[in-house]
């Protein structure tokens, strides 16, 4: 298999800077060297250009903080995305803050009639600008994959919906902002939050989570935030929450998947080497995609 690795240096999306600095350090703690080893034919297409704002002043748009700015280096990422998926390779897409899973599921789900989404963090990202406490667009990227927020965010890639609501789950929530539940709700979306983690376990979690989506998907995209893990393994996140998944559940949840066999495209997300412990955070992720990529089995 041809893995398209991708980076995205975006810190538009929140107010902490330095995660724009998390494709490097991901790159630093050898994820390129760490894949090949497993057999995989890397292409590295390099850093999408992320637009820079005329002063770094976070301007709000419409209740959006840089929206031209996360729109536009979306734009560019999914056009990145869909070239990686034509030449036939597997998109490996790091970020960067999560407002960049709008421009990746915006060029995977072209190629898809029911794509689905893990969303493996310890928050929502449902927010639309009506229902954000902060106006970052972090914090909204799936509402936008639903096709809910403001157009120049979810027309990217032409359309509006780009995944069905039944066709998500998340995994590792312990934050949701109360317009995030009552979305959850009223679209049905199967979360296993921490509370569900710890009742049954993260083996019955991945097992369930691949029983919803095998028959119904053609493909899964995986959106991995470091912030779902702890924050005593993980923290090099902007917006740590206590309480999280831990290392091995996440290796277990990894293994699982690759076994499943399912995933067809994935991101690793919000790793901030400022505000990290010496790349820490960064070697967590290419640890995971080790796990994820069938270190177990080569
Ligand atoms: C919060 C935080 N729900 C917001 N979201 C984060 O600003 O919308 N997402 N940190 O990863
Ligand atoms: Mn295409
Ligand atoms: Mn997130
Ligand atoms: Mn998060």
């Amino acid at each position: 298999t041809k893995l398209g690795i991708i980076g995205v240096p975006m810190d538009l999306g929140q107010l902490r800077r330095g995660v724009n600095m998390g494709p490097s350090a991901i790159r630093y703690a050898g994820v390129i060297e760490r894949l090949e080893k497993l057999g995989y034919i890397i292409d590295d297409y390099g850093d999408v250009d992320i637009p820079t704002p005329d002063r770094k002043s976070n301007q709000m748009q419409d209740g959006l903080r840089n929206l031209n700015e996360v729109a536009e280096g979306n734009r560019r990422l999914a056009e990145k995305v869909e070239r990686i998926i034509e030449g036939d390779a597997f998109p490996l897409i790091l970020g960067g803050d999560h407002s960049i899973a709008i421009g990746s599921l915006a060029g995977i789900a072209r190629h898809y009639s029911n794509l689905g989404v893990i969303w493996y963090d310890a928050h929502g990202d449902l927010n639309t600008s009506d229902t954000s406490p902060s106006g970052n667009i972090h914090g909204m990227p799936l509402a936008v994959s639903l096709g809910l927020g403001h157009d120049d965010l979810t027309m990217i890639g032409g359309y509006r919906e780009k995944i069905k609501p039944e066709n998500i789950v998340i995994i590792g929530a312990r934050s949701l902002d109360s317009g995030e539940k009552e979305l959850i709700r009223e679209r049905g979306i199967k979360v296993f939050s921490m509370h569900e983690v710890d009742r049954m376990g993260m083996t019955a979690v991945i097992q369930e989570t691949i029983q919803y989506l095998k028959e119904k998907t053609d493909g899964v995209h995986l959106s991995l935030d470091l912030d779902g893990l702890d924050p005593n393994e993980a923290p090099g996140v902007g917006t740590p929450v206590v309480g999280g998944l831990s290392y091995r559940e996440s290796h277990l949840a990894m293994e699982m998947l690759q076994e499943a066999g399912m995933i067809t495209s994935a991101e690793f997300v919000e790793v901030n080497p400022i505000l990290d412990e010496k790349n820490k955070t960064a070697t967590l992720a290419v640890e995971l995609m080790g796990s994820l990529f069938g270190e177990k089995l080569k």
